[in-house]
């Protein structure tokens, strides 16, 4: 009997690993039980960090941009036949935004309007045990609007499966602790552990949604409501591609160009006492050499997926900010930090692309108000 392509989506907080687990995921299928395929989603119109970086992977890739996928349902099922038609017989995708919602508007939309065309797999909530400390009783202050609260919790509690990401961080006591922490408010929920930078726990992960299926039932989880709101206002997101070109052409250390446009982001935010869930970078050069970085709030070190082997006398870096701040803050701030960059390394700076808006935003669509006169 021909077999129905499997389909999941994960769900999780900003930063918490979804793009880096979708990969993980996909690797240890292709490696052990066929063709897998990864459709990476974010908001905006183009320039996406994430759609760039797996796309450096050897697994079958392709985006949606623009919108959720729970807002283009036509745009999402014509996806998922073009990957299909690509021989993958498992497809991961994500959500961007609060992350949560994609239970009614993914799962149960595919079930009432393709019934039987897609097998849809757990659907799995990837968590960050840094993040999680903030709805432990420990109430950890993060530097971020108590507001989230809401979304972390509606992000599990909407979960068929609840993955605790980034063990590699933690000692045995630390993984217990938070394993405990999820078992016991969310009882109904399985838990899993792994890291999805060393692959530990991976492979069991993988074995588990292989095998399972999604129940594809409502959970009344708050979505809409005023505390989910409220965290919605407080989001902004930011894409720009800028191409920085050494003036009198010579080589330059892009590494060092970019590490110092995300120090000045950062300085930015603390003076304004905002912060960055979720800030990115991504940038190519030649024969495969690429950089890709992430500062998970202003707290913490900036982490590198990859840095450019070689210098170059230009490149195009595109830079993402998911941010907790107010989207024109935010767009003053990158400014900011690339006209330091420009001074500091000789740099002209020509954007090729830009785009900024809070989550809630009024005119965020191409749409106008009516004139009064
Ligand atoms: N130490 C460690 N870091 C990880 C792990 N998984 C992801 N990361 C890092 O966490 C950061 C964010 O990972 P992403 O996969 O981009 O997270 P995301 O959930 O897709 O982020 P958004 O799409 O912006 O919401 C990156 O710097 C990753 O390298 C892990 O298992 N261990
Ligand atoms: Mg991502």
């Amino acid at each position: 009997m021909k077999q129905n392509t499997k389909y999941m989506v994960t769900s999780g907080f900003l930063g918490a690993g979804k793009t880096t687990s979708m990969i993980a995921f996909a690797q240890s299928v292709n490696r052990r039980y066929g063709k897998a395929a990864i459709l990476a989603n974010d908001l905006g119109a183009s320039n996406i960090v994430d759609a760039d970086y797996t796309a450096t992977t050897d697994v079958l890739t392709t985006s949606i941009t623009g919108n959720c996928i729970c807002y283009q349902h036509e745009n999402l099922v014509d996806k998922l036949h073009q990957l299909k038609a690509e021989g993958a017989m498992v497809i991961f995708s994500d959500i961007p935004g609060c992350g949560i919602g994609a239970l009614d508007n993914v799962y149960l939309e595919l079930e009432k309007r393709e019934p039987g065309e897609f097998d849809l797999m757990p659907f799995t909530c990837i968590v960050d045990p840094e993040h999680l400390r903030m709805i432990m009783p420990e109430k950890a202050n993060l530097h971020l609007p108590s507001e989230m609260c809401f979304l972390l919790d509606a992000q599990m509690a909407e979960a068929d499966l609840i993955v605790l990401n980034k063990t590699d961080l933690l000692d045995q006591n630390e993984r217990d602790r938070r394993m405990a922490f999820i078992h016991t408010a969310y009882p109904d929920v399985p838990v899993m552990a792994m890291s999805a930078r060393t692959g530990e726990g991976v492979d069991e992960v993988v074995d588990y949604l292989m095998t399972h299926k999604a129940p594809a039932r409502h959970k009344e989880i708050g979505y809409g409501s005023e505390a989910f709101i409220a965290a919605e206002n407080l989001l902004s997101w930011y894409n720009r591609r800028v191409f920085l070109e050494e003036k009198e052409d010579k080589n330059v250390d892009f590494n060092k160009v970019i590490g110092d446009i995300f120090e000045g982001i950062r300085e930015g935010l603390k003076q304004h006492e905002d912060n960055v869930p979720h800030l990115k970078a991504f940038a190519s050069g030649t024969d495969g050499d690429f950089f890709k970085a992430s500062l998970l709030g202003i707290d913490y070190e900036t982490e590198y997926a990859r840095k450019l082997a070689h210098s170059y006398s230009a490149l195009s870096v595109v830079i993402n900010a998911r941010a907790a701040a107010d989207s024109q803050v935010m767009a003053d701030i990158v400014e900011k930090a690339l006209d330091q960059v420009e001074e500091k390394y000789n740099l002209k700076a020509r954007t090729f692309f830009i785009e900024t808006f809070g989550m809630t935003e009024e005119g965020k669509g191409n749409g106008g108000r009516a004139s009064r006169y």
